[in-house]
């Protein structure tokens, strides 16, 4: 184990708390809060952290010489650090942290601002919920009390960055739906073939769309009558599962049109999607057509960095992402 700088005083003003990984919460990333008064925090960040952190700040820094992690300091009294989180790098986190004087938080898991937002932090799946989350503290001083309607809406979608929202991909059969999860997921996720029916069971995939991570399901070809067996259970399975989806994605080919059962939830957004653009348009006119086969899509289209676009600003609209009001963001999930 790597050894370090620790403060020359141990300040018992310091206290911690370790926020992940949990035993119902395990991850790759640890998150421990750690509080003092503002002069505190700030020698505790020279000595142990390699230097001063301002607030709002967050850095890739050594932590107390036994790993290298982020570390932000979300208010002048407030630290969270971000080590890996495996048991030997946290165990000797925690032992050096209690050799600065640190102790243990005693009313840990309580409801304050900073304990909501390291696990808030702990829990979010997006890259761009990282820096808004730090700057939470920050709005809620400038602006106490936000409009209860507005901060519900606001609230409502930028949720998804921490929990993530669910698009399903529904069509008929055999129009390049698998083809297009895998070209999202960067993966061979889901079974290709030239045949109808590849796809029995739905999947789910989580998709990382420009700093938006997304469930994404692949539904199996949708036919009028699936008759029993297998087929006709895959397809009950998977439009019980359309229940949950936050955006639906309505795909047609140039030989296939849009189908839309009955089971798509009446608040789900929806987006028509002409696929396999390259071997011809879809007859409706759609939001975007895509080919995975060529990159550069349809001309007046953005192929699939478009669709990617597309997908992630209607999950979490760009006027949401840039309203500078508070949010309410420990309700999420
Ligand atoms: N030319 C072309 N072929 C594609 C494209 N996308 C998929 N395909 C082909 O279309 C065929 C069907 O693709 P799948 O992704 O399995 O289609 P699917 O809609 O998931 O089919 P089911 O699971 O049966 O519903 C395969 O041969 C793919 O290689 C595309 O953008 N362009
Ligand atoms: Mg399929």
């Amino acid at each position: 184990m790597a050894t370090g700088p620790i403060p020359a005083e141990p300040d018992p003003r310091l206290r911690f708390e370790l926020a992940g990984p949990t035993p119902d919460a395990a991850g790759a990333i640890g998150l421990i809060r750690v509080t003092a008064p503002s002069d505190v925090i700030d020698s505790f960040c020279a000595a142990s952290l390699g230097g001063s952190l301002g607030v709002s700040e967050s850095r890739l820094r050594p932590l107390l010489g036994v790993d290298r992690g982020v570390a932000a300091r979300p208010s002048e009294d407030v630290l969270l650090l971000c080590p890996h989180a495996g048991p030997a790098v946290i165990g000797e986190l925690l032992e050096r942290l209690a050799r600065c004087g640190v102790r243990t938080e005693p009313d840990a898991g309580g409801s304050s601002m900073d304990t909501r937002l390291a696990h808030a932090l702990w829990r979010a799946r997006s890259p761009l919920a990282i820096d808004l989350l730090l700057d939470q503290p920050r709005r809620w001083r400038a602006e106490p009390d936000p409009d209860p309607t507005r901060l519900e809406e606001r609230s409502r979608i930028l949720d998804r960055l921490i929990e993530p929202a669910t698009i399903a991909l529904v069509g008929a059969p055999n129009i390049g739906k698998s083809s297009l999860l895998n070209a999202l997921a960067g993966a061979e996720a889901a079974l290709v073939e030239d045949e109808a029916g590849t796809t029995l069971d739905h999947l789910g995939v989580a998709v990382d769309l420009g700093g938006v991570v997304a469930h994404v399901l692949d539904l199996p070809g949708l036919e009028a009558s699936p008759g029993g067996g297998p087929r006709g259970t895959a397809q009950r399975l998977a439009l019980e599962a359309l229940a949950s989806a936050d955006l639906v994605v309505l795909c047609a080919d140039g030989s296939a049109g849009l189908i839309e059962p009955s089971e798509v939830p009446d608040g789900a957004a929806r987006l028509r999607v002409g696929l396999r653009s390259d071997l011809g348009r879809a007859d409706e006119a759609c939001d975007a057509a895509v080919s995975v086969h060529d990159e550069r899509g349809t001309p007046g289209t953005g192929g699939l960095s478009g669709l990617v676009a597309l997908l992630r600003d209607t999950l979490v609209a760009p006027e949401v992402l840039a309203d500078p009001g508070p949010w309410r963001f420990w309700d999420s999930g």
